[in-house]
């Protein structure tokens, strides 16, 4: 009997230790992951589903985790036993084991087998994939989502929005040169805001998804799974929620500096608050005094080429000085236009093509009517209600210190230089601009 040579012996030994340590790592990694994964209150939770869309992935994942799990303990008890059965201690030439090649009953049954688990599991699939892709051609309410680094804007068409018969430019002005509109008609949104998506309870929403820059993925757990939005592409998505609340979502594609600064919410209201919303959006914004008031309309006559200030110089209206709000809205008007539009104040000079790789900036026109901002990160008001004042200042002084982004290279908020005085009348006038939300909306939503 000839032994094989101590080296082998000795690392024979080591390899006999080694299945229980990678047991007790593998076990304490397992415990650990489960242990984070439940924690308690946590926002993004796949496994709390609050609508009929999430029920559907809810009712597939649960199924298939079962089935998945009972694999698993097969798996790796069978390798445990087989360890246990057939491992050698000292590894001599007597021990070796018997050398089997093929076995042609065993191949067939661990081929059909999975196979046949698989089919199964792609039975449910495929259907839950058909219902969540059948979505309403001639819906009332739908949204067009467009993912931009790194806020998420939401455009909602009176009558629904059909990407099949409609464009928008709005959507990504360089998309209009590639593809074919013909046969299309154009579509505004009437309402376009950012980073909350404000729906009215057990309604099913259609949304689609896109981009105007890279990719991104809109995901709001609680109400349905991810969808990728693609530039150059328009893919449909739907969400439900069952009662009134806030459901947390984040973009969950890797797209940038502050990918992760590029979160958002589902406010679900009772269909007579969702009408009075969606009444006081439509709205256009208004200057607060009537000088300031007059002071627009003027502005916009000479836009309009209705008041020619050459010939009547001596009736040019002086910018309000009297209201802290007016003056923030003329400081509005001049700065900030080429890339914030907000319908009642500047829409008559915004062109439309922001100084953005993206083209586009937040529409401001209720900007406080939300909550929070610059893709959810900060909050406008504390949750006693008042307006978190240092926040909004502090992102208006230097936007790119406040959330990292590109600012130089037209991928943000630049900073513009602002003196203090002018900070405190924008302050004013971004929060004369909506009807600040109910108590419980501000709470919900706050953000650490
Ligand atoms: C060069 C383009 C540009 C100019 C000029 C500009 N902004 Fe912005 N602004 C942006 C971009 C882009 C964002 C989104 C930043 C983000 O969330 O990452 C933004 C975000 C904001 C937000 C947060 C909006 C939201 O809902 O998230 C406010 C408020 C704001 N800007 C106010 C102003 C004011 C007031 C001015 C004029 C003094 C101004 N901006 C000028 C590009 C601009
Ligand atoms: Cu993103």
């Amino acid at each position: 009997m000839k032994r094989i040579s101590s080296p082998h012996t000795g690392s024979i030994g080591a390899f006999r230790r080694g299945p229980r340590r990678a047991l007790a790592l593998v076990g304490t990694l397992g415990v650990s992951a489960f242990v984070t994964s439940c924690a308690s209150g946590a926002e993004l939770d796949t496994m709390k589903p609050k609508g009929p869309t999430a029920d559907d992935l809810h009712n597939l994942i649960v199924p298939v985790f079962i089935v998945a799990g009972v694999v698993l303990a097969l798996v790796i008890g069978g390798t445990i036993l087989m360890i246990r059965k057939f491992g050698v201690k000292e590894y001599t030439e007597v021990d070796f084991p018997e050398q089997i090649h093929g076995n042609t009953r065993l191949e067939i049954g661990w081929t059909i087998v999975p196979a046949m688990i698989l089919a199964v599991v792609a039975v449910f699939t495929v259907s839950v994939l058909q219902t969540q892709n059948k979505y309403h051609k001639d819906q009332a309410l739908s949204v067009v989502v467009v993912g931009q680094q790194w806020w998420w804007e939401y455009r909602y068409y009176d009558g629904g929005f059909d990407p099949a018969k409609n464009y928008d430019l709005g959507i990504d002005v360089r998309l209009n040169e590639i593809q074919n509109h013909k046969g299309k008609t154009e579509k505004h949104p009437v309402i376009v805001t950012a980073t909350q998506l404000v729906v009215p309870v057990g309604t099913e929403i259609d949304l689609y998804i896109t981009s105007r820059d890279v990719n991104h993925s809109h995901w709001i757990p609680a109400l349905n799974g991810k969808r990728d939005a693609i530039p150059g592409r328009i893919q449909p998505w739907k969400i439900e929620a069952d009662d009134p609340g806030v459901y947390f979502g984040q973009c969950t594609e890797f797209c940038g500096l502050s990918h992760s600064r590029m979160r958002m919410q589902v406010v679900a209201m009772t269909d007579a608050d969702f009408q009075t919303w969606w009444a006081q959006q439509k709205a256009p914004a208004t200057a607060t005094t009537p000088e300031g008031q007059a002071w627009l309309d003027q502005q916009k006559a000479i836009t309009a080429g209705t008041f020619n200030s050459k010939v009547d110089p001596s009736k040019v209206l002086a910018a309000p000085t009297a209201s802290a709000a007016d003056r923030g809205m003329a400081i509005f008007r001049g700065q900030c236009t080429r890339c914030h539009l907000a319908t009642g104040i500047n829409e008559d000079i915004y062109t439309g093509e922001a100084q953005q790789v993206s083209k586009a900036a937040p529409n401001l026109t209720h900007f406080s009517s939300r909550t929070t901002y610059a893709g959810g990160i900060f909050n406008l008001y504390n949750p006693d209600g008042t307006v978190n004042r240092p926040q909004l200042e502090a992102w208006l002084r230097n936007p790119p210190k406040e959330k990292p982004a590109y600012a130089v290279g037209e991928r943000g908020m630049p900073n513009l230089q602002l003196s203090e005085p002018q900070i405190n009348d924008l302050v004013e006038y971004l929060l004369s601009t909506g009807t600040k939300p109910a108590a419980e909306i501000i709470t919900k939503t706050e953000v650490e």
